[in-house]
Protein backbone atom coordinates (compact mmCIF):
# COMPACT_ATOMS: atom_id res chain seq x y z
CA UNK A 1 0.00 0.00 0.00
CA UNK A 2 1.02 3.32 -0.79
CA UNK A 3 2.17 5.46 2.43
CA UNK A 4 3.77 8.52 2.87
CA UNK A 5 6.55 9.53 5.21
CA UNK A 6 9.32 12.53 6.53
CA UNK A 7 12.53 12.59 5.91
CA UNK A 8 14.71 15.89 6.51
CA UNK A 9 17.94 15.89 4.48
CA UNK A 10 19.70 17.40 8.26
CA UNK A 11 22.74 19.63 8.22
CA UNK A 12 25.99 18.20 8.04
CA UNK A 13 24.28 16.56 4.32
CA UNK A 14 23.52 20.37 3.33
CA UNK A 15 26.91 21.74 4.46
CA UNK A 16 28.94 19.84 2.47
CA UNK A 17 26.93 19.38 -0.51
CA UNK A 18 25.61 15.51 -0.26
CA UNK A 19 22.30 16.92 -0.03
CA UNK A 20 21.75 16.47 -4.33
CA UNK A 21 22.90 12.60 -3.76
CA UNK A 22 21.22 11.45 -1.27
CA UNK A 23 17.77 13.06 -2.90
CA UNK A 24 19.07 11.21 -5.84
CA UNK A 25 18.88 7.98 -3.97
CA UNK A 26 15.44 8.13 -2.84
CA UNK A 27 14.42 8.86 -6.11
CA UNK A 28 16.50 5.87 -7.45
CA UNK A 29 14.23 3.85 -5.35
CA UNK A 30 11.20 5.42 -6.18
CA UNK A 31 10.07 7.50 -3.63
CA UNK A 32 7.98 10.05 -5.22
CA UNK A 33 8.25 13.75 -3.47
CA UNK A 34 5.57 15.36 -2.80
CA UNK A 35 6.63 18.63 -1.04
CA UNK A 36 10.03 19.99 -0.46
CA UNK A 37 11.21 22.93 1.62
CA UNK A 38 15.19 24.16 1.62
CA UNK A 39 14.60 25.96 5.70
CA UNK A 40 16.62 27.02 9.00
CA UNK A 41 14.84 25.32 11.84
CA UNK A 42 14.30 27.84 14.86
CA UNK A 43 15.45 26.32 17.93
CA UNK A 44 11.72 25.70 19.10
CA UNK A 45 10.72 23.95 15.82
CA UNK A 46 13.38 21.67 16.66
CA UNK A 47 12.53 21.39 20.08
CA UNK A 48 8.53 20.53 18.96
CA UNK A 49 10.02 18.10 16.20
CA UNK A 50 11.96 15.95 18.69
CA UNK A 51 9.88 16.75 21.54
CA UNK A 52 10.00 13.41 22.32
CA UNK A 53 13.57 13.00 23.41
CA UNK A 54 13.18 16.25 25.56
CA UNK A 55 14.48 14.39 28.73
CA UNK A 56 17.40 12.47 26.88
CA UNK A 57 21.47 13.34 27.50
CA UNK A 58 21.60 14.10 24.12
CA UNK A 59 18.56 16.95 23.25
CA UNK A 60 20.72 20.19 24.03
CA UNK A 61 23.17 18.60 21.67
CA UNK A 62 20.81 17.88 18.62
CA UNK A 63 18.78 21.02 18.89
CA UNK A 64 22.37 22.89 18.77
CA UNK A 65 22.39 20.74 15.64
CA UNK A 66 19.45 20.73 14.01
CA UNK A 67 19.97 24.30 13.77
CA UNK A 68 22.93 25.10 12.84
CA UNK A 69 22.21 25.47 9.30
CA UNK A 70 19.21 24.93 6.38
CA UNK A 71 17.98 21.76 6.04
CA UNK A 72 15.75 20.08 3.43
CA UNK A 73 12.71 18.58 4.43
CA UNK A 74 10.80 16.60 2.20
CA UNK A 75 7.18 14.64 2.13
CA UNK A 76 7.97 11.07 0.26
CA UNK A 77 5.13 8.91 -1.11
CA UNK A 78 6.16 5.11 -2.27
CA UNK A 79 4.62 1.66 -1.26
CA UNK A 80 5.65 0.75 2.28
CA UNK A 81 7.57 4.51 2.44
CA UNK A 82 8.26 4.48 6.20
CA UNK A 83 9.87 1.03 6.80
CA UNK A 84 11.46 1.16 3.81
CA UNK A 85 13.24 4.71 3.88
CA UNK A 86 14.10 3.12 7.43
CA UNK A 87 16.21 1.04 5.61
CA UNK A 88 17.62 3.06 3.17
CA UNK A 89 18.78 5.37 6.02
CA UNK A 90 20.13 2.90 8.05
CA UNK A 91 21.27 2.53 11.68
CA UNK A 92 21.27 5.67 13.65
CA UNK A 93 25.14 5.14 13.93
CA UNK A 94 26.59 5.70 10.64
CA UNK A 95 29.54 3.34 11.95
CA UNK A 96 26.93 0.64 12.90
CA UNK A 97 24.44 0.82 9.49
CA UNK A 98 24.51 -1.17 6.64
CA UNK A 99 27.41 -0.41 4.21
CA UNK A 100 24.86 0.36 1.30
CA UNK A 101 22.90 2.63 3.39
CA UNK A 102 23.16 6.60 3.07
CA UNK A 103 23.95 7.00 6.57
CA UNK A 104 26.96 4.88 6.68
CA UNK A 105 27.91 6.47 3.14
CA UNK A 106 27.00 10.12 4.28
CA UNK A 107 27.10 10.26 7.50
CA UNK A 108 29.91 10.86 10.25
CA UNK A 109 28.76 9.93 13.77
CA UNK A 110 25.35 9.29 15.90
CA UNK A 111 25.05 13.37 15.81
CA UNK A 112 26.12 14.01 12.30
CA UNK A 113 23.99 11.19 10.28
CA UNK A 114 22.97 12.89 7.50
CA UNK A 115 19.15 11.77 7.49
CA UNK A 116 16.08 11.65 9.22
CA UNK A 117 12.89 9.26 8.78
CA UNK A 118 9.74 9.13 10.37
CA UNK A 119 9.37 6.02 12.66
CA UNK A 120 5.57 5.25 11.92
CA UNK A 121 2.61 5.79 10.15
CA UNK A 122 1.58 7.66 12.59
CA UNK A 123 4.22 10.04 13.45
CA UNK A 124 4.78 10.23 9.53
CA UNK A 125 1.20 11.61 9.25
CA UNK A 126 2.53 14.57 12.18
CA UNK A 127 5.90 15.37 10.86
CA UNK A 128 4.48 15.82 7.28
CA UNK A 129 2.28 18.03 9.08
CA UNK A 130 4.66 20.08 11.30
CA UNK A 131 6.08 21.57 7.91
CA UNK A 132 3.22 21.11 5.17
CA UNK A 133 -0.31 21.90 4.54
CA UNK A 134 -2.26 19.63 2.75
CA UNK A 135 -2.43 21.97 -0.30
CA UNK A 136 0.74 21.68 -0.90
CA UNK A 137 1.33 18.33 -0.71
CA UNK A 138 1.21 16.90 -4.45
CA UNK A 139 0.24 19.17 -7.40
CA UNK A 140 -2.61 17.11 -9.24
CA UNK A 141 -4.55 18.24 -5.37
CA UNK A 142 -4.21 21.19 -5.94
CA UNK A 143 -5.52 21.26 -9.30
CA UNK A 144 -8.51 18.72 -8.69
CA UNK A 145 -9.97 21.51 -6.05
CA UNK A 146 -8.93 24.71 -8.42
CA UNK A 147 -10.97 22.43 -11.17
CA UNK A 148 -13.94 22.08 -8.78
CA UNK A 149 -14.67 25.30 -7.15
CA UNK A 150 -14.28 26.96 -10.61
CA UNK A 151 -11.69 29.20 -9.27
CA UNK A 152 -9.24 30.49 -12.13
CA UNK A 153 -6.47 27.87 -13.15
CA UNK A 154 -3.40 28.08 -13.33
CA UNK A 155 -2.14 28.39 -17.24
CA UNK A 156 -0.88 25.94 -19.08
CA UNK A 157 3.22 26.54 -20.62
CA UNK A 158 1.55 27.88 -24.32
CA UNK A 159 -0.99 30.37 -22.22
CA UNK A 160 1.70 31.83 -20.31
CA UNK A 161 4.28 32.85 -22.79
P1 LIG B 1 15.92 10.32 13.36
O1 LIG B 1 14.75 10.45 14.34
O2 LIG B 1 16.66 11.61 13.16
O3 LIG B 1 15.47 9.69 12.07
O4 LIG B 1 16.99 9.29 13.99
P2 LIG B 1 16.74 7.86 14.61
O5 LIG B 1 15.26 7.57 14.66
O6 LIG B 1 17.59 6.88 13.90
O7 LIG B 1 17.31 8.05 16.08
P3 LIG B 1 16.63 8.71 17.36
O8 LIG B 1 16.87 7.80 18.51
O9 LIG B 1 15.22 9.11 17.06
O10 LIG B 1 17.52 10.01 17.57
C1 LIG B 1 17.25 11.22 16.93
C2 LIG B 1 18.54 11.86 16.50
O11 LIG B 1 19.24 12.34 17.66
C3 LIG B 1 20.65 12.27 17.42
N1 LIG B 1 21.25 11.37 18.42
N2 LIG B 1 22.33 11.66 19.07
N3 LIG B 1 24.56 11.59 20.83
C4 LIG B 1 23.72 10.58 20.82
O12 LIG B 1 23.86 9.59 21.51
C5 LIG B 1 22.58 10.64 19.91
N4 LIG B 1 21.65 9.72 19.77
C6 LIG B 1 20.80 10.19 18.83
C7 LIG B 1 20.84 11.72 16.02
O13 LIG B 1 20.94 12.82 15.10
C8 LIG B 1 19.56 10.93 15.82
O14 LIG B 1 19.29 10.70 14.46
MG1 LIG C 1 13.84 8.96 15.48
Amino acid sequence: MKERTLTIIKPDAVRNKSFGSILQILLDKEFDVLSLKYLKLSKSEAEGFYAVHKDKGFFQDLIKFMTSGPVIVCALERENAVSYLREVMGATDPKKAEKSTIRANYGTDIQCNAIHGSDSLENAQKEIHYFFADYELGSSQCEEKVVKNEVVRPPNREERF
